[in-house]
């Protein structure tokens, strides 16, 4: 750090061809719009503002990176490697960055599509965690649940209503007077606790604490590991009042910090960890101010230009090597988060979950994220979308809101809307503040209708939602995506943000306003099969894109899976190892052209590595594609084994496939197996193009071909 202001402020500006340029990216703000619209301002310091709420305030973590789309789809994206404080001016034709310290350090990643520009982004930030399986299930939390009575009501609700719950969360209350590692000994006693856990494990269902960076004063140990000003420990005033801060950058906190949690994991074995306050937060700016915290340039923090140290440490504080707070402060929650995720590989030997409110570039390695406390209107949910897909951007793909909003009541219609698009969500997790009236999702009938039918698809298409997990591991691709990311030529899709895409094919429409009974949803050309109806009627066909008004059913939002892709499907379930007992499904949408890809990864959804030399894991490719001879039309769907080393002892296997946009299949038609006349299977042709062929028993780890031979 230099000690001379002029060394250290850093201005730059880069031209941009104004109308012709579509940016996203710059984080974490909340945004009227997913595309950055010109005189959008971005400050990137990390900032707990109590609410995320509020549009374009500087939020929880810091993301100086953003991606440019063109006419014609060319893409290309851009990364400041900075973690000072900056403030950010698109202006359209220009961005400029005004950055407090530090060096301008621009990294450049090519492309040229959408998905390989997080291809490169990741391969240099580090690629996304794999997270367990679990984790994609739907999980419950509130700030305020009293005791463990009120965990076990609220487990027997959902079972009651017969609603997925994999997670019961805590939040600070479980903790003894909001210290980190405790028990409230009257309400969360571990005699009463623990057995609980247990219960929820032999359930298949998973508990998961929140914990908080600092340390109650009196509680820490004495070493020299905590961060320091004027050669002191730094006092901060958070939940259990005076604090020290680890420093995680220091190896002996991150070494204490494993042993603190093995510590807690050997009394209450919790299955994830849930960082919050990381930024790192702390009650008021009672600090004395020093120059450092008031530099001659006010970066715009809390969108009001306040000092440095708002709510946060003093920005003299010192860390590890003498690395000052000035320049790591946006590094906190990204410290925090790789110490917590070695913490529990270390002790529990599996995959780790993660879920941390702070964030810089490099932390989708070890976290998931949630947008903070977010408020119950429906601006909210709107705005959730944005959120949702720049984080896609960032390298941490398993992103979502607080379902229902966090802060304020909701009505039941708010709360159904956000069932139905939370559920789409990669992380969906249902979260409210204390004061706010009861809304688990049994809680009123319409919500809870909403919730079995948007989470009974969710967990149908969790064998999907788990292979763009490796996608996203693998290739940085996004598990909830922008529109242009399958369709960059369609410009029309670059300001899509009402509506999102899961991997490649499935399209969301959710209602995001009060009282609407249709929606109004962009379709990029090709086809598109309805998923939530039931004979699977080619909905939307279009040569062009086109707008389309669609019915909003109030217990659903409208999805879609675009021709040309196979989903695999299982049955849904109460909880995700429920839904992966049965067989698989294969959904194949054909393109217009007869042709359609898709593919399956599997593994035992906890180990270490997802993929990778020695693990246990399968991945199959399949494929359809259509002929035509005289008069005759034959449909292929074939399975390529790219991997095959999980071997569970129940084989998985293949028992119905469903073809979407067949031609005429009614007319007659026969149907082979590995080039044997299928008798047994039960089929079902529908007038709509759909032909169900069920009665199959094909192990996923044999290559296999079906044939359906149709004349004319
Ligand atoms: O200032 O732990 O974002 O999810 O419920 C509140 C209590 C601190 C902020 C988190 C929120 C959590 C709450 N925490």
């Amino acid at each position: 750090m230099h000690d001379n202001w002029k060394c250290r402020y850093l201005e730059v500006t880069t031209a941009l061809p104004a109308g012709r340029a579509s940016l996203y990216g710059f984080g974490e703000h909340t945004k009227r719009t997913f595309r950055l619209q010109p005189n959008d301002t971005f400050t990137l310091w990390n900032e707990d503002l109590e609410r995320s709420d509020l549009l374009d305030r500087n939020l929880y973590g810091s993301h100086p990176f953003y991606m440019d789309v063109r006419p014609g789809g060319n893409a290309h994206g851009v990364l400041l490697l900075n973690s000072n404080g900056m403030d950010i001016l698109y202006g359209g034709s220009y961005i400029t960055y005004k950055v407090i310290g530090g060096v301008l350090d621009f990294y450049f990643f090519a492309g040229p599509s959408p998905l390989a520009v997080v291809d490169q982004y990741t391969q240099f930030i580090g690629r996304p965690a794999p997270m367990p399986y679990w984790s994609f299930g739907f999980h419950q939390c509130r700030y305020g649940y009293k005791n463990v009575a009120d965990l076990e009501e609220v487990v027997a609700g959902y079972a009651k209503a017969k609603i997925p719950l994999e997670g019961i969360w805590s939040d600070i209350d479980y903790m003894d007077r909001g210290q980190d590692f405790t028990l409230d000994p009257i309400n969360f006693p571990v005699n009463r606790l623990r057995p609980f856990v247990d219960r929820l494990h032999s359930n298949g269902q998973k508990y998961v604490v929140i914990i908080d960076p600092e340390i109650k004063r009196q509680a820490t140990p004495n070493e020299d590991f905590f961060l320091k000003r004027n050669g002191t420990n730094v006092v901060g005033r958070v939940w259990p009042g005076e604090v020290y801060f680890p420093d995680f950058i220091n190896p002996r906190a991150v070494e204490y910090w494993a042993q603190k949690i093995s510590e807690f994991r050997r009394t209450i074995p919790v299955d994830g960890l849930w960082c919050d306050m990381n930024e790192p937060s702390n009650f008021g700016a009672w600090q004395p101010l020093n120059a450092l915290d008031d530099p001659p340039y006010r970066i715009n923090n809390s969108g009001t230009h306040r000092p440095l140290n708002n709510q946060t440490l003093p920005v003299s504080t010192v860390h590890y090597n003498g690395v000052s707070e000035y320049d790591a402060h946006n590094l906190f929650g990204l410290y925090e988060a790789r110490a917590t995720h070695a913490a529990l590989l270390k002790d529990t030997a599996r995959r780790p979950f993660v879920l941390s409110r702070s964030t810089f570039p490099g932390a989708g390695r070890y976290v998931a994220h949630w947008t903070g406390d977010n408020s119950a209107r429906w601006d909210e949910l709107a705005n959730s979308i944005n959120t949702m897909l720049s984080f896609g951007l960032f390298g941490i793909p398993m992103v979502g809101a607080d379902i229902c909003g966090f802060r304020g009541n909701t009505s039941q219609e708010l709360c159904s809307r956000w069932i139905q698009l939370g559920a789409f969500y990669p992380f969906a997790r249902a979260h409210t503040e204390r004061t706010t009236e009861r809304r688990e999702l049994y809680v009123w009938e319409s919500t809870a209708q909403s919730a079995r039918k948007a989470f009974g698809t969710r967990y149908r298409m969790l064998p999907y939602m788990y292979t763009l997990m490796y996608e996203a591991h693998t290739t940085g691709a996004p598990i909830a995506r922008p529109l242009f990311f399958s369709y960059p030529q369609d410009a029309d899709t670059y300001g899509v943000d009402k509506q999102f895409l899961l991997g490649r094919g499935v399209l969301v429409s959710p209602v995001l306003q009060p009282g609407a009974t249709t929606v109004d949803a962009y379709f990029p050309a090709g086809r598109w099969f309805s998923l939530y109806d039931h004979n699977y009627p080619r909905t939307v066909d279009t040569r062009t894109g086109k707008r389309v008004t669609l019915q909003a059913p109030v217990d659903s939002a409208n999805v879609h899976l675009a021709g040309g892709n196979i989903l695999p499907l299982q049955q849904p379930g109460l909880t995700t190892s429920a839904a992966r007992q049965g067989e698989f499904h294969l959904l194949v949408a054909l393109a217009e052209n007869g042709m359609a890809s898709g593919e399956l990864f599997l593994d035992d959804g906890e180990s270490t590595e997802m993929g990778g030399v020695g693990g246990s894991w399968t991945l199959v490719k399949f494929s359809c594609s259509t002929e035509e001879s005289k008069g005759i039309i034959t449909t292929t769907v074939s399975s390529h084994v790219v991997h095959n080393s999980y071997t569970p002892s129940r084989a998985p296997v293949i028992g119905k496939v469903v073809f979407m946009g067949l031609q005429s299949p009614a007319k007659g038609f026969t149907i082979y197996v590995n080039n044997v006349e299928l008798k047994a299977a039960r089929t079902k042709s529908r007038t709509s193009g759909a032909l169900s062929v069920s009665g199959l028993s094909l192990a996923i780890g044999k290559e296999f071909k079906i044939k359906v031979v149709m004349s004319h």
